[in-house]
């Protein structure tokens, strides 16, 4: 009964809003937050600062000649009220505003009001209740936390990284010249990195900030942090060699539910963990994979590099075909690296807003992006279950795969995940993921 009186009363006061506003209005408002689709934010809880909120406009707007804005914001357990008007952004599409420390919003719930009054008088308005929270314990990313991708993991023992064997088991490099191998390793390494950085230094400005660059707050790196001090917030990942106990495995990790654990070792212990490039096999029906890697393959008539006539020349067919598989080596590996640096990191979060984040909670949909129908959604992203890429997706073919705009407000710490079912949640065994 309570309920449907109140969706009575929400009617009512939504219908003499639309009357007050006189005839229907040819524009559209409604408000978002953290440019994350109003469906998969409805239960969002969020920080007292930090998150932003836009009034999104249907058709856009021409940018010189906007409408007259006016955002309301109202604490409705202390009757608090702001309004903001020259602080925001405006875009075609949406305006947008980061709320500020010293705008001073306390926990509870939020009204947000947005109306906008169009050239010729026309005026469109939306409202919507925001539900904000405390961290407990602090924000999920912070401001330390450091990833550190190691390719010079040795499990075999044998006094190399495993890694440097990899390439030679793809013929990238001749086992003749440890000095090539070295340095094909060392290219190949850094072109991934440059890809882990770019999926965390989003383009296209993720959670609408109006920002040029709005990057995690988190350190990629290839070598082990050099201060004693960063020591608690390390986090090493592992490239190289081969999980025995998950054959046809590219890479795994511990899923690490609202990173709880900053500094962790996820090449060692009893459950080995990281980066498996020996296994990028399981892609050789892919027909990029096949161009890109036959020509060093033994296996498929190729020549392995630095046996070839003329690998040792500068320039030259043979330079571009290693060039290429380099790049595309380091970018596949990358975008695999990206995503497993996200489970150590917390995504996805099992469950729906506030628990989590529209992960899947069970299977291989297991801390994976989902709709919120628990579909897989139609366009790939970063955090989709592994086994649904292709090799040209990892690839970046056709564009890069990105994190959602939920996925990256959680990386910015600009939602909250709810305390007391984060803690159930914690006492789940932790399992590792593709
Ligand atoms: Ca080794
Ligand atoms: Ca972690």
């Amino acid at each position: 009964m309570a309920i449907g009186a109140g969706a009575l009363i929400g009617l009512a006061v939504l219908f003499f809003a639309l009357r007050d506003a006189g005839p229907i209005s040819a524009h559209r408002v409604e408000i978002a937050v953290d440019g994350v689709p109003v469906r998969m934010s409805r239960d969002l809880l969020l920080p007292a600062h930090g998150f932003t909120l836009q009034v999104v406009f249907d058709p856009p707007i021409d940018p010189a000649h906007p409408p007259e804005l006016v955002v309301e914001l109202r604490e409705e357990r202390t009757g608090l009220t702001i309004e903001i008007q020259d602080r925001l952004v405006l875009r075609e599409e949406f305006a947008t505003f980061t709320v500020p420390e010293s705008l001073g919003i306390s926990e509870g719930l939020l009204a947000v009001g947005a109306r906008a009054t169009f050239t010729g008088g026309d005026v469109a308005q939306d409202w919507r209740r925001i539900r904000i929270r405390p961290f407990f314990g602090g924000p999920p990313i912070g401001a330390r936390q450091i990833i550190h991708f190691d390719f010079t993991i040795d499990r075999d023992g044998d006094g190399r990284p495993d890694f440097e064997h990899d390439l030679e088991g793809m013929g990238l490099a001749s086992p003749e010249s440890p000095e090539l191998v070295r340095s094909i390793a060392a290219s190949v390494a850094a072109r991934a990195l440059a890809r882990v950085k770019r999926a965390y230094d989003a383009p296209g400005d993720p959670n609408r900030t109006g920002l040029e660059r709005d990057p995690v707050a988190v350190r990629f790196q290839l070598a082990p942090a050099p201060l004693e001090s960063d020591r608690p917030y390390s986090t090493r990942i592992c490239v190289g060699g081969r999980d025995p106990m998950a054959p046809g495995s590219v890479g795994h990790v511990r899923f690490d539910l609202g990173n709880a654990r900053r500094a962790s070792d996820e090449c060692v212990g009893e459950s080995q963990a990281g980066l498996f490039p020996a296994e990028l096999g399981i892609y050789r029906e892919s027909a990029l994979h096949r161009e890109v890697f036959a020509p060093f393959d033994a296996a498929a008539g190729g020549v392995p590099f630095g046996e070839g006539a003329g690998d040792s020349a500068p320039g030259g067919t043979r330079r571009e075909q290693i060039e290429r598989a380099v790049a595309v080596l380091g970018d596949v590996l990358g975008t695999l690296m990206a995503h497993e640096a996200g489970h150590t990191l917390g995504l996805v979060a099992p469950g729906k807003p506030g628990a989590g984040l529209f992960g899947g909670e069970t299977g291989e949909a297991f801390a994976h992006a989902i709709t919120p129908d628990g579909e897989e959604a139609a366009l790939p992203s970063l955090m989709d279950r592994g086994r649904r890429f292709s090799f040209e997706e990892l690839a970046g073919v056709g564009g890069e795969l990105h994190f959602r705009p939920l996925d990256y407000a959680y990386l910015r710490d600009r939602v909250v995940l709810q305390a007391d079912k984060r803690a159930k949640n914690s006492a789940t065994p932790v399992v590792a993921v593709d």
